[in-house]
């Protein structure tokens, strides 16, 4: 054979060998460009209908479409977008946590523990007020303790009361008003006036408009909703007095008249604990800082109860001039978190289902009675979501401080330690005891349900607790 044609021969070989690696490397190249794009794609559903976003660009529509890998040379995500008819949030993990599910649950439980286990004392960004001498001549601020509850859970609650007035209402005295759906009995009205102490108490019955099942919910479909929610072991899908009270305290308790004369409400709920001497007026501490939102825990919702309340919300944002009433400060990112529990993002359409643990909630009902949660909440109910899901208050509330509020007017009470099972808020405090610091559940295996890392890592805020 000649040399010439030897040599080309090499030469087309040698060709042919760098293309094969050329191509080989753009695979992997792509596939590590497609991966490091996927941890931070917020986890719309291919089934997620973005019908009613009419004007959304062909850029953004993209950037949608990147949950279906399907483009990868598109535009940074924006971590939010508030404009008409274009209100959208994008998980962009500012935080840039990595790695697996597994490995940011570890972590997160790592760093948790680390925190809670760092000693802290009381909030730093006000003067607090102690206890007063004279309770009776004391000033207090607008506020009551509110217990939504039935007459059979009259030793349950009786609990919590005892343990709220240790911890802090035998010092300040605020009033209780305890609501039901009936009357109370006499009994109970009798027993809970000694758990209450000194403390001013009023019993309610609310009105059956705010509490039943409304006329336009259609039982048929209703039923067979329950039945699949049940299939899927949801809570309490069955149980037609739960959906009630979730619809109640998700947008009437405020609306109840005996509740009107008050702005602030601590809830409290029959069996859980209070583990902190508390020695400062917290309800004035929310008045002084313009706080209208305070929490202990955070945590992962059953994503199957929720399908639909946030698709449904950037809905009722993207109607009209809805957008208006998206605070710009909001804490978004926690909403649409998609790395440590990717699977609920995914059926709750774009929400993390991070929420609030409501059971332990201080809040300003103005902002409740307010026009962006009521008209997002009537939007809410007009869908149903409360009867043919099973949508809980805790998100519901957890999305609207979210939403319409400067993140920092909610206050994680991170000095609070408190208990409802199998749950805990349990902070290094010298005020706190009878928990064990750090623990955040009575399971180990329910570590991966708390949110509170997502919560303190994206929308960053200042931390109130740290001397300055
Ligand atoms: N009056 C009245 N109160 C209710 C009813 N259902 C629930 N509640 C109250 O609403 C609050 C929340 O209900 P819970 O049954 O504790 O719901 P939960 O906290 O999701 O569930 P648990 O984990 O079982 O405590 C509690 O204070 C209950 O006492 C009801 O039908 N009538
Ligand atoms: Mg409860």
């Amino acid at each position: 054979m000649p040399i010439l044609r030897k040599r080309k021969l090499l030469y087309i070989f040698l060709t042919a060998i760098a293309l094969f690696l050329l191509l080989i490397q753009s695979k992997l190249f792509n596939h590590e460009q497609l991966s490091k794009n996927d941890w931070s794609l917020t986890s719309f559903g291919d089934k997620f209908d973005f019908s009613y976003l009419p004007n959304l660009s062909d850029s953004l529509k993209n950037t949608y479409n990147r949950w279906n890998l399907k483009s990868s040379n598109t535009e940074p995500l924006q971590a939010s977008i508030i404009e008409p008819n274009n209100v959208q949030f994008n998980f962009v993990n500012n935080a840039n946590n990595r790695g697996t599910r597994e490995e940011i649950i570890e972590r997160n439980a790592k760093k948790y523990t680390e925190l809670m286990n760092t000693e802290v004392g009381k909030p730093q960004d006000a003067s607090l007020v102690p206890p007063p001498e004279d309770k009776q001549a004391y000033t207090r601020a607008n506020a009551t303790i509110i217990a939504l509850v039935r007459n059979s859970e009259l030793t349950k609650i009786g609990q919590s009361i005892r343990r709220f007035q240790k911890s802090f209402n035998g010092k300040f005295n605020y009033p209780y008003t305890f609501i039901n759906d009936e009357p109370f009995t006499d009994r109970f009205k009798q027993k809970i006036k000694k758990y209450t102490e000194n403390a001013p108490v009023e019993f309610v019955t609310i009105k059956s408009e705010a509490w039943k099942k409304p006329s336009s919910i259609d039982e048929e479909k209703e039923a067979k909703a329950m039945q699949v929610m049940y299939d899927h072991n949801i809570a309490y899908a069955k149980k037609g007095s739960y959906h009630n009270m979730c619809r109640f305290y998700s947008g009437q308790f405020y609306n109840v008249p005996e509740l009107q004369k008050y702005k602030y409400y601590w809830r409290i709920e029959p069996q859980v604990h209070f583990y902190t001497d508390v020695t400062y007026d917290v309800f004035k501490y929310m008045e002084t800082t313009g706080k209208i939102y305070g929490f202990t825990v955070s945590l992962y919702d059953i994503e199957e109860s929720i399908k639909t309340l946030w698709p449904e919300t950037l809905k009722f944002l993207n109607m009209g001039d809805n957008y208006k009433y998206v605070n710009k400060n909001g804490s978004f990112q926690w909403l649409v978190e998609n790395l440590q529990n990717p699977h609920k993002n995914k059926i709750a359409g774009g929400y993390s289902t991070c929420h609030y643990w409501s059971n332990f909630e201080i809040g300003d009902m103005d902002f409740f009675r307010g026009e962006a949660y009521n008209n997002w909440f009537k939007y809410l109910d007009s869908t149903g979501g409360f009867y043919y899901e099973r949508w809980g208050d805790a998100p519901v509330h957890s999305i609207g401080v979210s939403l319409f509020a400067d993140k920092s007017k909610i206050h994680w009470f991170r000095d609070l330690g408190y208990n409802h099972d199998p749950y805990y808020n349990c902070a290094n405090t010298p005020f706190t005891s009878h928990c064990v610091v750090g623990k955040f559940s009575r399971y180990e295996h329910l570590n991966d349900q708390n949110c509170l890392m997502n919560w303190l890592e994206y929308d960053k805020i200042k931390d109130v607790y740290k001397r300055t």
